[in-house]
């Protein structure tokens, strides 16, 4: 290979998962560095058939690095990417730290590929909920041009990272064994139970999962005609985020036209067959790369209106797998480097 690729994070739940992508892929990297914090500097993760020492991410970390895949959290982010791209290294951040700077492109490769050109050393990686629901509807926006979009999400832990994973694991068992279970990571008890809270509160009551979901997608879709709305939950799943979309489009597409749009559009997979009990489930999704579109049908209390339920698995296309594309693109497009 010919780059040298840093993974800050790289003990995290995305971080191990961008290290398999890059693997499964093949990605043309000379060598990879495995950063993430003092806590687990000096312990090993897997790649390929090795194991990566980890080291400090520190100010100097980035000499001599093409290309620094971030998911460290925001301000881990916010501190660090500045001294990547000052040591010429091309940042990919999987945190909502950049999202929406006008400076920062924010790609979903089967979206919006074209935005990576105008990179000034950043490229943010949109949030998971965002990226399933936007591999999905930008097909059937090209043709039909959405109006509307009305989402509500089922997300699973892991989107929350390696310590909700633990939380749900640990809060079965307790329960299994009566006993009361410990709430740390989340507000409430995940285990057995839906949370419609994720983040915090901001305007308006909304949580800031949701203002992302609404703001990224009008970005990412260089539209901000398009009217979001959505509500997201938080619900007792280990691996893939699930959505319940309804759109509204100004021209009208049958279900069966909305089915075959789909069929032939990027990284998406139509998984749709109710007579046969075919329909997305986080257990469908995960490990997977596609999002899985089915329950496809008209909403019939309006004109032109379609229901979508769309599953993806969210440490993969909704983090890993999107952040790896985007590394994937700058190189198609002569763009690993940042304009002086
Ligand atoms: P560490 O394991 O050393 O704490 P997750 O999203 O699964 O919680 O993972 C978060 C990732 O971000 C981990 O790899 C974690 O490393 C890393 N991280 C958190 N804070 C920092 C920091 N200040 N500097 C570098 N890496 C960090
Ligand atoms: C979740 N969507 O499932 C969040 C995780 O802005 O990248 C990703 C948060 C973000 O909790």
């Amino acid at each position: 290979g010919e780059w040298v690729v840093a993974v800050a994070g790289a003990t995290g739940a995305v971080g191990r998962e961008m290290l398999k992508t890059l693997e499964q892929r093949q990605f043309p990297a000379k060598t990879i560095k495995a950063l993430a914090s003092s806590r687990s500097a000096g312990t090993t993760v897997p790649y390929a058939d090795t194991e990566l020492t980890v080291e400090e991410m520190t100010e100097d970390s980035f000499e001599g690095v093409d290309i620094a895949l971030f998911s460290a959290g925001g301000s881990t982010s916010k501190k660090f990417a500045p001294f990547a791209v000052k040591a010429g290294c091309v940042v990919i951040d999987n945190s909502s730290a950049w999202r929406m700077d006008p400076e920062v492109p924010l790609v979903v490769p089967e979206v919006n590929p074209q935005d990576v050109d105008w990179h000034n050393g950043i490229i943010a990686n949109p949030n998971c909920s965002t990226i399933q629901m936007v591999v999905a509807l930008k097909p059937l926006h090209d043709v039909a041009k959405i109006k509307r979009v009305i989402v509500s999400t089922y997300q699973a832990v892991s989107g929350t990272g390696q310590k909700a994973i633990a939380e749900l694991e640990t809060q079965v068992r307790q329960l299994f064994h009566m006993q009361d279970p410990d709430v740390k990571v989340y507000p409430h008890q995940i285990a057995f139970n839906c949370l419609p809270q994720i983040d915090v509160f901001t305007d308006g009551d909304y949580t800031f999962e949701e203002v992302k979901m609404i703001k990224e997608t009008n970005k990412i879709m260089g539209d901000d005609s398009i009217k979001v709305t959505a509500t997201t939950v938080r619900v007792p799943v280990f691996y893939g985020h699930s959505e319940s979309v309804n759109i509204e489009t100004e021209k009208k597409l049958t279900a069966k036209e909305a089915r075959a749009i789909l069929a032939q559009a990027p990284g998406v997979r139509v998984y749709d067959n109710p007579s046969e009990k075919i329909y997305p489930m986080p257990l469908v999704a995960a490990g997977e790369d596609e999002v899985f579109v089915g329950r496809i049908r008209e909403d019939q209390t309006i004109d032109n209106g379609l229901h979508l339920w769309i599953v993806a698995d969210n440490i993969r296309k909704g983090a890993a797998l999107n952040a790896v594309q985007i590394a994937e693109l700058l190189i198609e497009r002569d763009k690993v480097r940042v304009e002086k």
